[in-house]
This record gives structure tokens, C-alpha cells and sequence, in this order.
């Protein structure tokens, strides 16, 4: 069925949802140039009922507000912070995003980074393509990853599979969230400092958006010490960033892997130079199989919001 001029794309999305957005559907792409941008919205604004987005872009408060029809937010994606989730409520658009399907691929680049900042794998090869193995020697010694005490700030769906997968390392699990969590085995810390105190690494899978916001400060950090490790795919958001690159700096945290960042895709320029930090380009769910099956579920969403007015993974 095509549905005319209703839907628009903001920013770039995955190759499947863009072909499907093109062929089937017709969508209208926002432009990025600011006076291509307001020409656009003069000529389509209220024509737009739909915004299928993702990563980086999303409907914020400007946006939102110059789409006066708009009654859905499609997100490619779990986490939704870009969008104005107070006026969507406001104004009753309905968001959905792409839980579950995601949940494994990213707990597995949590551990992926755990991992390598702890027994320093990314450095380690480093020495090896540098040829410091034969010039230098053995490379230093690492620090153990089994059987440590680690702190999950956010304890939803994916930050279970973390601690899941951490188990099996033999790791004790701490965990700081709004509420405790009812019946989980693991020890409810009730702040983000306290949770930083009693760990040893300090994995963040909490939501981005202004709940979380500088949620793990320039304290938190100084809890965690020099030998103390953090470890976030969550958002960059969630993390004082100038506080961050200056206790690894100073070498007041013992090092940081990192799958995201508070200006993405840029990364703090002093970062590249430590060796104690591991530096992602926010690839967490990117796995062929798991971004098929993200761009199936906002499809999914996007032709049961056309047929009927509702959303297949509506966000609470
Ligand atoms: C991005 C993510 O959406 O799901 C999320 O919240 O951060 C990622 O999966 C992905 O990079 C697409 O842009």
C-alpha cells in the first residue's frame, strides 16, 4: 500500500529500512542543510504523521514542533534520547524502538571491552604490530578479569545479559538503578558513587536522555581510583566526558573501554594517545544478524502504526 507524503526519514538509516522507506513507502527525506531544511518543512510539515529515524538523529523539541501532524516515532534502535520523549507524551505521539533483538550483540561488546581493557588485548596487539615484542621484550602484565567485583549501573534488559555473562567469569555483581530490583540476586548499591566504591570494574547500561545525564561524575570516578576500570555502551551522555578523559589523563582511573561517546563520532583527542583506554566506534549491535533483525522490527512497527494506528514495540 502506498501512503503518500507522510513519512519522513531523518538522518541516515540502515540500508534495509532505507530501501523499504524508498520503494514501498515513498518517504520524504529531511534535509540536513539548514535552508534546504526550512523550505522543505514550508512545503511538507503538515502533511507529516510518521518519522522513522536512528542513531544520532532523531525528533527533537524543534523538529517535533514543526511537525504539527506527527503521531508516531519510529526508532531504529533501543535507546530513543534524541527524541523529545516529554512532548511526544504531551502531545500523545506514540514512539517505538527495537528492544530484545539487540539485547545479546551488545552485552557481548560489553564483555568484548571488559575484556581488552582489562588484560589489554588492543595494546597488546599494538606491541606485537610495532615490533616490541623483538625489540622491547615480554609485554607488561596485565590485570585479572575473572572472579572481580563489577558494578552494572542499569540493570535492564541489557545490562542482565551483561551480568549473565559475567557470572560465568565468576564475577560478583553489584548493580545501582532507580529502584532495587525485586528478587534479583545481585547487591543493590543505592547511588552510582556507592556502587563505584564497592567494584572493581563499573560496566554503564543505563538509558541515555536527561534522567542519566552526568549520572557517572568526576565522584563516581574518583570512587572507582586507579584501580578501578569502566566499561560503557550505553550512551556517552551517562558519563561526565571532561571528567572522564581527565582522570585517565592523570591516571586517577586505571583505564576505560568505550563503545560511545558525548559528541559522537567525535572522541576526546587526549584519548588516543592512552594505552589504557579502548576506543569503539559505537558498533555495540552492529552485527550483520542483528541489525536485520532491528531493520525487520521497525518495519514492523512502521507498517502496524500505517495499518492500525499502533506500534508492535511501543516504548512505556
Ligand atoms: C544504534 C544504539 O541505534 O540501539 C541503540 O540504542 O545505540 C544502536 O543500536 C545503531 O548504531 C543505529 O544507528
Amino acid at each position: 500500500a502506498t501512503v503518500g507524503h507522510t513519512i519522513l526519514q531523518v538522518g541516515p538509516v540502515n540500508p534495509d529500512v532505507q530501501a523499504a522507506l524508498t520503494e514501498e513507502f515513498g518517504a520524504l527525506r529531511l534535509p540536513e542543510v539548514p535552508e534546504e531544511r526550512e523550505a522543505f518543512l514550508d512545503a511538507h510539515a503538515g502533511e507529516i504523521r510518521v518519522a522513522v529515524c536512528s542513531g544520532r538523529f532523531g525528533v527533537g523539541t524543534e523538529l517535533m514542533r514543526q511537525l504539527p501532524q506527527l503521531r508516531a516515532v519510529v526508532n531504529f534502535g533501543v535507546g530513543y534520547d534524541t527524541t523529545d520523549v516529554a512532548q511526544a507524551a504531551e502531545r500523545g505521539i506514540l514512539i517505538s524502538n527495537t528492544p530484545d533483538v539487540l539485547t545479546d550483540c551488545v552485552a557481548d561488546t560489553a564483555l568484548a571491552l571488559y575484556l581488552d581493557v582489562l588484560r589489554r588485548v588492543s595494546a597488546a596487539d599494538r606491541y606485537v604490530r610495532r615490533g616490541d615484542w623483538t625489540a622491547k621484550g615480554n609485554f607488561p602484565l596485565a590485570v585479572r578479569a575473572s572472579g572481580k567485583r563489577v558494578g552494572i549501573l542499569g540493570l535492564g534488559r541489557i545490562g542482565q545479559a551483561i551480568a549473565h555473562r559475567l557470572e560465568a567469569f565468576g564475577c560478583e555483581i553489584h548493580y545501582h538503578n532507580r529502584r532495587p530490583i525485586e528478587g534479583s540476586a545481585y547487591a543493590y548499591q543505592p547511588s552510582a558513587a556507592e556502587l563505584a566504591a564497592a567494584v572493581d570494574v563499573l560496566v554503564v547500561a543505563a538509558a541515555g536522555g536527561p534522567d542519566s545525564a552526568g549520572l557517572v561524575d568526576a565522584q563516581v570516578l574518583e570512587s572507582l581510583g586507579p584501580a578501578g576500570y569502566l566499561v560503557n555502551i550505553a550512551r556517552g551522555s551517562v558519563i561526565d566526558e571532561d571528567a572522564l578523559v581527565e582522570a585517565l589523563v592523570q591516571g586517577r582511573l586505571g583505564g576505560a573501554g568505550l563503545d560511545v561517546f558525548a559528541h559522537e563520532p567525535e572522541v576526546p583527542a587526549e584519548l588516543l594517545e592512552l594505552d589504557t583506554v579502548v576506543l569503539l566506534p559505537h558498533l555495540g549491535s552492529g552485527t550483520e544478524e542483528t541489525r536485520q533483525d532491528m531493520a525487520a522490527l521497525t518495519l514492523e512497527n512502521l507498517r502496524s502504526f500505517l495499518r492500525d494506528g499502533t506500534l508492535a514495540t511501543p516504548v512505556a
